[in-house]
């Protein structure tokens, strides 16, 4: 379970994108580049971004810490290293007779960084210490301290800057008598030291409260001088209790896809991945990966601002799509391996998102509304292309002309509200559905009352305001837009999908809850929605009405990266090959004419989609194409409506190429691997439903289905062996293998182990 490396990631913007290595603890993250006489340990705090509500702004890079080390000349036996189930970066090598080591983690309890520089010869370590800011705040060293404290550009003169602090605290240790550290100008200098411990903290007054604006009164250099001075007191507990603290979410799940060669498992890992590429017979890599995904979400998702386009690694002031918040499918996708991979908590941030923004939301919504009611002429910032405007439709208003209730986003957002180009209007209730999933994973019932069932039963009547019938009653969303393809109409298949998953788990979370009214309404509008239908070619129509004069749109030809018509397949559940073998024949066709090619996320969806349709050879030829160097399997991907740098792939530290660098890659990734080894969108548990004759033997102990249950599996030549299946509600399972299906009783608390035949031993 490790990254690792011969060489040191080199200092440039490639080498930071595609070499150095992530560490993170939900909210303070950082590339290591591991390098030896001159580290960069550049940083991030997940909250640091300019722009308001107004002013969309950027994800920010905090700064960096500089080491500076002397007597290192004639290195040999170098190696940086990765461990994921340790949560932990190791830098090693030999210079001058001494060996060196390097570790550094990102501890959530004690919410700081800890570099520890170690060396098995006395009085090794010479050199100096710099904390840089990327944002020209004022540095003082003092003591065995820099701090940096500063403010953002305020986005607009009435909105209050966002203020941040960041402080480096260094403590020598071990016995050296003549070890000594003192502030030289902005550095600090140490000189004989056996050892070095650094640590940092950084912090912003980001809180989620539209009510102020998202900026809390307090000062961030107090709580971050706490953090730093109570992690001094004890640096001894620090490596204890962060690998105790990583190690209980990190390892609730091991995954065996089988064994790779003992030369392969030597390789270093940008060499194996080149080796993978070519030659694919890597097993252990492609667990790894799965794994990686894993360990990105614990980095980046923990009880602060959810993962954004990079997960909280940034190094660019205008990183590319502002690292921000993408409502069609990329903040989407970054949560999908949060209850698969039994990781539930991880998806709260984003939750907290969802709720801490829905007052500016909510207040967006009401400008357009009351904008389209007074009849006035647009105001000038109200671009043409503003889908809230387009006819026939003057959104967000009902049929009878009231403002439609609730909140919706648009394509952009940032974490104070401001929000940018085309309304995606149904992202309300995809987010909504984030909230459903997490209810029917964990069975928690007082989630599904006090939190998923407002923003549930919100998103439903936003659309319950909004829906418009057609001449024959079925019901469509108005002025809709497949995401980032085609013109923008009634009825778009995305919206249609979207909201029939909307109205069907309402229904249910009505059901649970005993709201009989809301049930019926929501029950009744899904039934009434124009559903999915097939075309002349027999695909999935994208849009209500087949385009038939298009000479790309809806033709065969059309290998465009978003898939967002087959949202019913995968994240949705409307259609299965299962119980609508039709629509799902009509799925697959328009999957396969869209093509392998795609940046990383389509890759990754078109994976989790061909898991769905049960095709595991698919599913994992599409991981082979995502797990590869960029763009290295183009020439069989490519074809007309495709992007010209849309071939998407991984990078050597296995971050996810867009291309360039985008997270939702290796989080869809981690996702579509589950979804090939278990489902359970369907009513019934299904074992092993897409195990590609690639993984002929193998395992997987602790994925996590709804219903609460937590199954381990073991198959060996493709046949499933040994099922076991945990219980955490008392419930009638329905369990499938292929053509086989059982209902098991399981009370909470209990363990049960199937035969392969699916049956229980006695
Ligand atoms: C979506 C995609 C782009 C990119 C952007 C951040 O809009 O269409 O490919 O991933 O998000």
């Amino acid at each position: 379970m490790r990254l690792h490396y011969a060489q040191p990631a080199p200092l440039t913007d490639a080498g930071w994108e595609q070499q150095a290595l992530p560490i993170g603890n939900g909210r303070l993250g950082a590339m290591l580049f591991g390098q030896v006489a001159r580290e960069r340990v550049q940083f991030n705090d997940i909250t640091l971004w300019t722009g308001d509500r107004e002013v969309m702004g950027a994800y920010q890079p905090f700064g960096d810490v500089l080491i500076e080390l002397e007597g290192q000349d004639g290195v040999s036996d170098y190696r940086r290293e990765l461990r994921l189930g340790e949560g932990r970066h190791v830098v090693s090598y030999q210079a001058g007779g001494t060996r060196f080591e390097r570790e550094a983690f990102a501890s959530h309890p004690a919410q700081v960084l800890v570099l520890k520089l170690n060396a098995d010869r006395p009085g090794q370590y010479s050199g100096r210490v710099r904390l840089t800011d990327a944002h020209g705040a004022r540095l003082t060293a003092q003591g065995d301290r820099i701090t940096a404290v500063g403010q953002l550009p305020q986005p607009r003169p009435q909105t209050p800057a966002l203020r941040y602090a960041s402080q480096l605290r260094v403590l020598p240790s071990g016995k050296s008598p003549g070890c000594t550290l003192k502030a030289e100008g902005e550095a600090l200098a140490f000189k004989g030291c056996d050892s070095l411990t650094l640590l940092l903290g950084a912090g912003t007054n980001y809180v989620p409260d539209a009510a102020q604006a998202y900026r809390g009164k307090d000062d961030p250099l107090p709580r971050v001088a706490r953090q730093v001075d109570k992690a001094a007191q004890r640096p001894a507990q620090l490596w204890p209790e962060h690998l105790k603290d990583h190690q209980a979410l990190f390892q609730r799940l091991s995954l065996d896809l089988g064994t790779s060669s003992a030369e392969r498992r030597a390789l270093p890992t940008d060499e194996r991945l080149a080796t993978y590429t070519r030659d694919g017979s890597d097993p252990e890599l492609e667990a790894l990966h799965f794994q990686f995904g894993r360990y990105l979400l614990i980095a980046s998702s923990r009880n602060s601002l959810p993962a954004n386009l990079q997960g909280l690694w940034n190094a660019s002031k205008t990183p590319p799509w502002n690292a921000d918040y993408h409502t069609n499918i990329n903040v989407q996708m970054n949560y999908w391996p949060a209850e698969v991979s039994n990781l539930a908590e991880l998806a709260r941030p984003f939750h907290h998102f969802v709720q801490s923004l829905a007052p500016e939301w909510r207040r967006a919504v009401a400008e357009r509304a009351a904008l389209a009611q007074s009849k006035a002429p647009l105001p000038p910032e109200v671009q043409p292309w503003d889908n809230a405007f387009q006819p026939p439709f003057e959104t967000f208003l009902s049929p009878q002309g009231a403002p439609a209730r609730g909140w919706t986003v648009r394509t952009e957002s940032n974490p104070f509200g401001a929000m940018g180009y085309l309304w995606n209007k149904t992202g309300n209730a995809w987010y909504a559905l984030h909230f459903w999933e997490h209810y029917a994973f964990t069975q928690d019932r007082r989630f599904l009352q006090a939190t998923a069932y407002p923003v549930l039963k919100e998103a439903a009547q936003f659309w319950q305001d909004q829906l418009r019938p057609l001449p024959d009653g079925r019901l469509v969303a108005p002025g809709g837009w497949s995401p980032e393809h085609g013109p923008v109409e009634d009825g778009v298949s995305y919206d249609q999908q979207i909201l029939w998953e909307l109205f069907d788990a309402t229904a249910r979370a009505a059901q649970v809850l005993g709201d009989r009214e809301f049930e019926r309404t929501a029950h009744d509008l899904r039934d009434r929605l124009a559903g999915p239908r097939i075309g002349r070619w027999g695909q999935l129509l994208e849009w209500l009405n087949e385009k038939t004069d298009d000479p790309v749109l809806d033709t065969p030809a059309d290998t465009h990266r978003h898939v967002s018509h087959l949202f019913a397949v995968f994240p949705g559940r409307q259609i299965s090959p299962t119980r609508t073998p039709e629509l799902a024949a009509a799925a697959r066709k328009s999957l396969a004419a869209r093509g392998d090619a795609g940046t990383g996320w389509s890759m990754a969806w078109k994976m989790a989609l061909w898991a769905r349709l049960q095709d595991g050879d698919r599913a994992y030829r599409m991981l082979r194409g995502l797990l590869a160097t960029p763009g290295a399997r183009a020439s069989e991907q490519s074809g007309p409506g495709s992007e010209a740098n849309n071939h998407g792939g991984t990078y050597p530290n296995l971050f996810d190429a867009h291309p360039p660098f985008q997270i939702d890659g290796n989080f869809g990734y981690t996702a579509a691997v589950a979804e090939m080894l278990l489902q359970s969108h369907d009513g019934e548990l299904l074992l092993l439903p897409a195990l590609p004759s690639a993984w002929g033997t193998g395992s997987v102990r602790g994925l996590r289905a709804r219903g609460g249950v937590i199954v381990d599996l073991a198959w060996q030549d493709g046949r499933l062996t040994q099922v076991q299946l945990h219980a955490t509600v008392t419930q009638q399972l329905r369990v499938r293998y292929r053509d086989r299906a059982v209902v098991v009783p399981l009370a909470a608390g209990q363990s049960r182990r199937l035969s392969t035949t699916l049956e229980s031993p006695r």
